[in-house]
């Protein structure tokens, strides 16, 4: 799962990006791992995977990761090829979901790109851009899915009639996101690979002691269906250099109510409305798992090896903490709490789940 960090030159990417880094292996609440200059790693918090290792006999634990991509380049024209143009524009389609920083603070030591700070217009521009860079490419999957549909194939069909609808929505200046995808092309918006179909985070970069983000950023966030979160990225910046309880007593002089990172790590991970489930054997590893909400066991044994998928006969399903409380996976069976599903079997938050092939 990948999230890109996007927004306007100096809206405070970087900054924001470092913090993480730095903040992450202070704290240790956000592990982060940077693996390029511009990608880190986060692992995301989960006690029960302790608890899963423990109880089945694991070797190793294995957390969930999200990868945060610091994406610079994005300025107004970066549709028609301006500014990194087209390689910022792929970078961020190769990404699940976006979190759009945006420069809300007023401090005039810092230049803005147009000269004046005003959040909606900055978040605008930056979204006129993904929605003229979704028009171009709407437009040639169209003429090519067209083509196909003239076979008359039901599934090429109604990609085309949903392409048409996403065309339309994007001359309105409005996302694709707000054309459901239909039942009978489900990959459509894969296939399409849109910037406007991904949920975003809004980042309001406020000033120093501001906790909620401008009332009218919040306005257009809801409108839009996107999160909304309120940090400083100079403060946690600064924060991100200090031990823990230096941290918390320079916060409280700041009033700034809790780790504005943690808050960002966690509406990044509600945006891609994930679930976890584990996967965990006596001497081997207890992996977590994120998983899409109401993805199949199918599904889940694909994202583990796409081998496994291919071979599956049936899963072994069981709640953590029924697996918890039974001592095991043998004890599970003899109280039989260990239940056995089929491919279609929805997955839930917490399974812990063997795959039979
Ligand atoms: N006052 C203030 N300055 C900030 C804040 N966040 C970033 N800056 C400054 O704004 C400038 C641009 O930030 P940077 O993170 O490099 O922006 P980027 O171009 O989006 O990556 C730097 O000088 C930062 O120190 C903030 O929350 N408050
Ligand atoms: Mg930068």
């Amino acid at each position: 799962m990948k999230v890109g960090i996007v927004g306007l030159p100096n809206a405070g990417k970087s900054t924001l990006f470092n913090a993480l880094t730095k903040g992450g292996a202070q704290t240790g609440d956000y592990p982060f791992t940077t693996i390029e200059p511009n990608v880190a790693i986060a692992q995301v918090p989960d006690e029960r995977l302790q608890r899963v290792a423990e109880t089945v006999g694991a070797s190793e634990l294995v957390p969930a990761t999200i990868s945060f991509h610091d994406i610079a380049g994005l300025v107004k024209g970066a549709s028609e090829g301006e500014g990194l143009g087209n390689q910022f524009l792929a970078s961020i389609r190769e990404t699940d979901a976006i979190c759009h920083v945006v420069r809300c603070h007023a401090d005039s030591g810092v230049p803005h790109p147009d000269g004046r700070v005003d959040p909606l217009a900055d978040i605008e521009t930056i979204e006129t851009e993904l929605t003229l860079a979704d028009y171009e490419q709407t437009e040639r999957r169209l003429e090519r899915v067209t083509k196909q549909a003239k076979t008359g194939e039901a599934e090429a069909i109604a990609e085309r009639d949903w392409l048409q609808a996403v065309l339309d929505v994007l001359a309105e200046g409005k996302p694709a996101r707000t054309i459901p995808i239909p039942d009978a092309a489900p990959d459509a918006t894969r296939n399409l690979g849109a910037l406007t179909t991904k949920p975003i985070l809004y980042v309001a970069n406020v000033d120093e002691g501001d906790a909620e983000p401008p009332a009218a950023v919040a306005a257009h966030a809801a409108e839009v269906g996107a999160g909304v979160v309120a940090v400083s990225a100079r403060i946690e910046g600064e924060l991100a250099e200090l031990d823990p309880a230096e941290a918390e007593e320079m916060r409280e002089s700041y009033g700034v109510e809790g780790s504005g990172l943690a808050r960002l790590v966690r509406g990044a991970y509600d945006l891609l409305d994930l679930i976890v489930f584990f996967t965990a054997g006596e001497g081997k590893e207890a992996v977590a798992r994120p998983l899409r909400r109401g993805a199949t066991a199918w599904e889940s044994a694909g994202t583990i090896h796409t081998e496994i998928q291919d071979a599956f006969v049936k899963a072994e399903v069981i709640g953590c903490e029924e697996l918890v409380s039974c001592g095991g996976y043998v004890a599970a069976r003899d109280k039989g709490t260990l239940r056995i599903e089929g491919r279609d079997y929805v997955v839930q938050d917490g399974d812990v789940i063997t795959i039979k092939v």
